[in-house]
């Protein structure tokens, strides 16, 4: 049930909207609605996605947010958070972010999950995602809040889209018989220095585990996710920060390796 009208649902999405759009930071939303609950930052979430979708984007999947124990401690949250990825979002491997687009980016290596059949919840679990899973592949998700200074609580980032702005896929495809996700490991390196290292186990014991919890999320909507998605599975790692001049590259095990620069 949401706690918030209708009008100030679609001001609040048009608000964010334009703050994604424009690049420009914006105090959290709670500030204003402290009273409003999950049921109303999904709802904003949805006409934003709306809002795009009315534009001629598509959307090609969907991002798991605070998926680390360690996240959901320090928001106070028992439940990992969606997003929406629209097309736009996607970077090429080997491609380029305009700073001036982005207002404080972050990188998180993630794994993509690609599926080959559809998947609804409410009670979706593991084993059917792994199922309904066509391939994986490394990917690199670039956050940018549009919080100022990252300051924000759960709602205000679920409205926001959990922060989703570009992601870039690349590396190979794995097939999931070859590979043992928990103990899948990777390294981000920046500027050629490695910065960040983890294991799949890092994204709730096990990535799957992230796509059904969104696919759950979704079925409380009455929503379903469709084959040939893109699921991202939450971070590996903690975030790094990133600035113009930077250069990315995620390597993860037996998976090759991708990349992006930021100008
Ligand atoms: O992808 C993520 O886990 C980020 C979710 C939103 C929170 C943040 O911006 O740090
Ligand atoms: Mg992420």
């Amino acid at each position: 049930m949401t706690t918030l009208t209708p009008d100030t649902i679609a001001h609040l999405a048009a608000h964010l909207e334009r703050a994604e759009l424009e690049a420009f930071a914006v105090d959290k939303i709670t500030d204003d609605h402290p009273g409003m609950d999950e049921d109303d930052a999904y709802a904003i979430q949805h006409e934003i996605r709306r809002r795009k979708i009315g534009r001629g984007a598509r959307i090609v999947g969907y991002k798991a947010g605070l998926t680390s124990r360690a996240k959901m401690r320090q928001m106070g949250v028992e439940t990992p958070s969606y997003g929406f990825l629209a097309d736009y979002f996607a970077v090429p491997d080997g491609g380029e972010v305009a700073m001036a687009e982005l207002i404080h980016p972050k990188v998180e290596p993630e794994l993509a999950f690609v599926t080959k059949a559809p998947l609804r919840g409410p009670s979706c679990h593991m084993a059917q995602v792994l199922a309904a899973t066509d391939f994986v592949l490394p990917a690199v998700e670039i956050i940018d809040s549009r919080y100022r200074d990252f300051r924000f609580d759960v709602n205000s980032v679920i409205a926001d889209n959990s922060s989703s702005s570009r992601f870039v896929l690349g590396g190979r495809m794995g097939r999931l018989e070859d590979q043992d996700l928990p103990s899948l490991g990777v390294v981000l390196e920046k500027n050629g220095e490695p910065v960040a290292f983890g294991a799949g186990a890092a994204v709730l014991g096990h990535p799957a585990s992230a796509i059904a919890m969104v696919v759950n999320l979704l079925g409380r909507r009455g929503e379903e996710l469709p084959a040939g998605s893109i699921v991202l599975s939450g971070s590996i790692t903690e975030a790094i920060a990133v600035q113009a001049g930077d250069a990315v590259t995620m390597r993860a095990q037996g998976l090759g390796s991708l990349s992006v620069r930021f100008r």
